[in-house]
C-alpha cells in the first residue's frame, strides 16, 4: 500500500530534542530514556508547546531541558505537587513529571500516594538507579541492602523500598517498569503511559555506572530483562500485578504490571465538575455585595 501525505506521522524524535547537549557520565541509563521519551512523543503527535515537563533535582531530572517542550527542573522532591498544580491550571497540557528514586521515594516519597488518590492525568517516570547520583554516590530509597557506598562503607542494613508494591499497594490505575536496555519496549510503555487517562507510573531501571552497584550496566540488564509478556501476566488483575512486583530488585520485568480496566475520574474532571455545580447556584454577585454592604 502506498502511504499518503495524511498517513505521515506530523513529528519525528528529533522534533523533541532540545539544543542542550546532556552532560550525563558516558554510559548513563538516562541517555536511553531521552531516546524513549523522543520517539514516544513523536509518536503521541503534539506540539512541544503543548506539553510541560517538570522534574526534582538531580541527574535525572535534567531531562526536561534536553527536551523542546516547556520544561522545569524545579525542587528536590517536588515534581508532582507542581505538576498537578500545572495541570489544574492548564488541563488542556500533556503533562509529564520525571526523577530519580530519591526525589520520588525519599525527599518526594510523600507526595506520590497523595498525587495517586487524586489521580491527575499525569504521567511519572522516574529514573531508578538505586544510588544518589547527582550528589556523588550516596544511599538511596531504593538501593539494595548490605550496598557499600560513601554512606555506608559497610553496606546498608535497610531494606529497599519497593517503587512497584508503592503505587500498586495506593492504587495507581497504570503501572509499568522499563530499560533503556530495550527501547523500542520503553518507548511502547511511556506513550502507552501518555495516552492512558489519569496517573500514571513508569518505573525505569537506569543504570548509573559512576557510582551504582557493580554490573549495573544496560549490558546486565539487557541480559537479566524478562518480558511480562512472555508469562502472560495479566495487567488488568491487581492482584498479579502485587504478586509480581515482589519480585522488585531481584528480577527485572518489563512491561505494564497493571492497568486498570475501569479507571477512575481524573482529579481535574471532578474540579471542573465541582466547579460547574457551584457556579450554576453560585447567587449573583450584586447579591453577595449587597449582604456585605447591609447592617
Ligand atoms: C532540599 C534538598 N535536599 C537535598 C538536596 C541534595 N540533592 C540533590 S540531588 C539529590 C539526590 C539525587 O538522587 P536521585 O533523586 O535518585 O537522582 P539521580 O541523581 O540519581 O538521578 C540530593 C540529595 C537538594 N538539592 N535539595
Ligand atoms: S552520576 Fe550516575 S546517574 Fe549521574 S549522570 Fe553519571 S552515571 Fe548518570
Amino acid at each position: 500500500m502506498t502511504s499518503t501525505l495524511a498517513e505521515q506521522p506530523k513529528f519525528s524524535p528529533k522534533d523533541f530534542k532540545s539544543d542542550l547537549k546532556p552532560i550525563w557520565c558516558p554510559g548513563c541509563g538516562d541517555f536511553g530514556v531521552v531516546q524513549a521519551i523522543y520517539r514516544a512523543l513523536a509518536a503521541i503527535g503534539r506540539p512541544a508547546h503543548e506539553i510541560a515537563f517538570v522534574s526534582g533535582i538531580g541527574c535525572s531530572s535534567r531531562i526536561p531541558g534536553y527536551t523542546t517542550a516547556y520544561g522545569f527542573n524545579s525542587v528536590h522532591g517536588r515534581a508532582l505537587p507542581i505538576a498537578q498544580g500545572l495541570k489544574l491550571a492548564r488541563p488542556e497540557l500533556l503533562v509529564l513529571a520525571a526523577g530519580g528514586d530519591g526525589d520520588g521515594f525519599s525527599i518526594g516519597g510523600g507526595h506520590v500516594p497523595h498525587t495517586i488518590r487524586r489521580n491527575p492525568d499525569i504521567t511519572y517516570i522516574v529514573m531508578d538507579n538505586q544510588i544518589y547520583g547527582l550528589t556523588k554516590g550516596q544511599l538511596s530509597p531504593t538501593s539494595p541492602k548490605g550496598l557499600k557506598t560513601v554512606t555506608s562503607g559497610m553496606g546498608s542494613l535497610e531494606n529497599p523500598v519497593n517503587p512497584l508494591m508503592y503505587v500498586l499497594s495506593y492504587g495507581a490505575s497504570f503501572v509499568a517498569q522499563g530499560t533503556p536496555a530495550d527501547l523500542p519496549g520503553l518507548a511502547a510503555m511511556i506513550e502507552e503511559a501518555i495516552r492512558f487517562p489519569g496517573f500514571a507510573f513508569v518505573n525505569v531501571q537506569s543504570p548509573c555506572v559512576t557510582y551504582g552497584e557493580e554490573g549495573q550496566q544496560i549490558k546486565a540488564h539487557k541480559a537479566a530483562m524478562k518480558a511480562l509478556d512472555s508469562v502472560k501476566h495479566d495487567p488488568t488483575n491487581l492482584l498479579a500485578a502485587l504478586e509480581r512486583a515482589q519480585s522488585y530488585g531481584h528480577e527485572l520485568w518489563t512491561g505494564v504490571f497493571y492497568r486498570n480496566p475501569n479507571p477512575p475520574p481524573t482529579y481535574e474532571a471532578l474540579v471542573r465538575e465541582r466547579q460547574e455545580a457551584l457556579s450554576k447556584n453560585a447567587s449573583p454577585r450584586e447579591r453577595i455585595l449587597d449582604q456585605f454592604l447591609q447592617k
